[in-house]
């Protein structure tokens, strides 16, 4: 009997040299598991990690973050942008540090993307206990901070003893690299434990390729579908994420070609077919265009590709008003493909359209539904460049007179097809949905599953890391950049070139006007001083300098006050070999509006405020519209 081969190693040796040699494969494209890591230091894990990582750092590189909140944005925009196939590794200190951590895993597990998440621990061996930072229980010694990690982990595992890597990091990266379960994977590394060393089986570190698989859905499945298909008069398709992870992008061209069946775009989906196509539809649901929204409102049947079907894609239930509709949803995911009791095809969205098509040959929608969709395409070109030039006029006080519709012409005109615009949160995402004409399946990358305040820069980073051949167009409100803009300084520090477009309306346009439909008109949503007069955050504008503050941080800077200096600003960024920032001050109040769409957020059944009262009896009447699909 031959004795394995063994590798005395610590811990934290074993997880850097067993990362550096897991690679993913689809479709014969091999690439890193895990491309990287990002950290900040700290005594849970500088001694461990920190020295592994030093040691490895050929073969697995290090990036040193300002915010480990932000860290695990950019590995999430990496993935994203990688279509899941590849990540970074993010490793912290015990403590803040770790739970610094926390939303972060939660956004990547909500938008079902993988990170890897290295937070230190607490001494496994106890002795110095309670150490820096250490959460104490009175009914467990078996307790940490990081134990919060759980709910938002999708595999979650302390390791208490060195050993337990051999079969805890398999599992690891089964999860990471499933395309039904990814999402966040933690592994708690104790502090004394990352430094222990064990001998390791040699064969734990051999390379491995984690191949991911195009699952095919049920047969018999796939024949139900066929016949609600060709018994439709009005179909659509929901086209989500999915559609784009699993490249399924020109089978949904040929799909929506041979059958002549329009598209609706989810906010992960929108780019899924690119523009210009006579058959996409744009944005559909909450944030939807008209020509989407009509176009669901009367559909029969939905056939939704890859989406989790959030509210903002059902408009809370409202969007699919046909008496008896009926959805197929193409899902990897059992969890999606059941909801809205569709017919659930569980598989992945390339293989289940390409063997989808030839079951329908010979159907093609009807030509009063090609007409239908003509004229809502048309009607809808037509409106986005009626916002995108509308301006209003600018006021001796200071009012710029500039819409952040018109930001988004500008951009749209400025910025080439494979350029990359990201964005997480406040009214720009809700914009984008409607107004963007995405050129390229990457070219449109939002978070919008957690919608994270402070995703923006830090996921523009990662963007940058994962496609260093393109550009990178950060969009961000003055909240969310208050919120996250630190991570400019990592830009700066691994000289990585992308251009951040600030608008600046002083406070949340987004939850301002949420807030006045609700009937409380923008209560504490101002950056505003507060009025003595009237003791509510209504007083004057603030002395806050954004654009000296992204300087400041390292970046190149434009104030820009007009179109015709944000359009120079952004073609002089363009060739920036350091992240660039314009500043716009844009108009509040001058918002993009809806589109035969809704969104349910319940307002306050009883108050002393008469626009409180009359905001719920609308919503009472709006409520009614929403429907159980069962
Ligand atoms: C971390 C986080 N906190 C709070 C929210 C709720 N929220 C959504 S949009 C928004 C305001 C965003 O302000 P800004 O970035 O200036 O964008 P604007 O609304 O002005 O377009 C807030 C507070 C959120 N999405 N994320
Ligand atoms: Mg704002």
């Amino acid at each position: 009997m031959t004795v394995p081969s063994r590798v005395r190693l610590t811990m934290a040796q074993a997880v850097v040299r067993f990362l550096s040699q897991q690679r993913t494969a689809r479709d014969g494209r091999e690439q890193p598991l895990i491309a990287g890591v990002l950290g900040i230091f700290g005594h849970g894990n500088v001694a461990g990690i920190g020295e592994a990582l030093q040691a490895s750092r050929t073969s697995m590189p290090y990036y040193l973050a300002r915010n480990e909140q932000a860290m695990v944005h950019t590995a999430a925009a990496f993935a994203k942008m990688r279509n899941r196939l590849s990540t970074l590794a993010c490793t912290s200190s015990i403590g803040p540090g770790a739970t610094n951590m926390l939303t972060g895993a939660a956004g990547a597990t909500i938008n079902r993307v993988p990170v890897l998440l290295l937070p230190g621990d607490i001494f496994a061996g106890r002795r110095p206990a309670p150490v820096l930072q250490q959460l104490e229980s009175s009914q467990s010694q078996d307790v940490s901070v990081n134990d919060c990690f759980k709910p938002v982990s999708r595999y979650w595992d302390r390791i208490n003893r060195p050993e337990q890597i051999v079969t805890a990091l398999p599992e690891a990266m089964r999860v990471l690299t499933s395309p039904a379960e990814t999402g966040t994977v933690t592994l708690a590394l104790p502090q004394d434990v990352q430094a222990e060393s064990y001998d390791y089986p040699a064969a734990l570190f051999e390379p491995r390729i984690w191949t991911v698989p195009r699952a095919r859905a049920d047969q018999d499945r796939m024949q139900e579908a066929a016949r609600l298909i060709r018994s439709s008069s009005r179909p659509m398709i929901v086209a989500g994420g999915g559609v784009i992870y699993s490249e399924a992008t020109d089978a949904l061209r040929r799909f929506a070609e041979a059958t002549g069946i329009a598209v609706g775009e989810t906010q992960a989906g929108k780019g899924a077919l690119p523009e210009p196509h006579p058959l996409t539809l744009g944005g559909v649901g909450a944030t939807g265009t008209r020509a989407a929204n009509r176009l669901a409102r009367d559909a029969d049947l939905v056939i939704v590709i890859g989406s989790r079907l959030s509210d903002f894609t059902t408009a809370s239930k409202t969007a699919f008003q046909h008496e008896r509709v009926r959805f197929i949803a193409i899902n990897v995911a059992e969890l999606d493909a059941g909801k809205h009791a569709a017919l659930p095809l569980v598989g992945d969205a390339r293989a289940v359209l390409e063997e989808l098509l030839p079951m329908l040959a010979g159907y093609h929608v009807g030509g009063e539904y090609e007409a239908a969709v003509k004229a809502a395409v048309a009607d809808w070109q037509a409106e986005v460049e009626r916002v995108c030039a509308a301006g209003l006029p600018a006021t001796p006080e200071g009012r710029s007179g500039v819409t952040q519709a018109q930001i988004i012409g500008v951009l749209q005109e400025g910025l080439g097809p494979t350029d990359v615009i990201v964005c997480a949160a406040g009214s720009l995402p809700g914009d984008l949905h409607k107004l963007w004409r995405a050129r390229d399946p990457k070219g449109y990358h939002l978070e919008y599953g957690y919608s994270c305040m402070g995703y923006e820069i830090a996921g523009g980073l990662g963007v940058k890391m994962a496609a260093p051949e393109r550009r990178v167009c950060v969009l961000v409100g003055d909240g969310s950049y208050l919120m996250m803009a630190q991570e400019i300084v990592t830009a700066v520090q691994e000289r990585l070139a992308m251009t951040i477009v600030l608008l600046d309306n002083c406070g949340f346009a987004s939850i301002g006007g949420l807030s006045e439909a609700v009937g409380s008109g923008g209560f504490g949503t101002r950056y505003r001083y507060r009025n003595p007069a009237t003791g509510d955050l209504d007083g004057d504008a603030l002395p806050v300098d954004l654009a000296a503050n992204a300087e400041s941080l390292g970046a190149r800077v434009w104030r820009a006050a007009t179109l015709a200096s944000v359009r120079d600003a952004l073609a002089e960024a363009r060739t920036e070999q350091r992240p660039s920032v314009i500043v716009v001050p844009v108009e509040r109040e001058a918002r993009v509006p809806g589109y035969d769409s809704w969104w349910d957020v319940p307002v306050a059944e009883v108050s002393s405020r008469s626009e409180v009262q009359s905001a719920r009896e609308a919503y009472e009447v709006a409520r009614q519209r929403e429907r159980d699909f069962l």
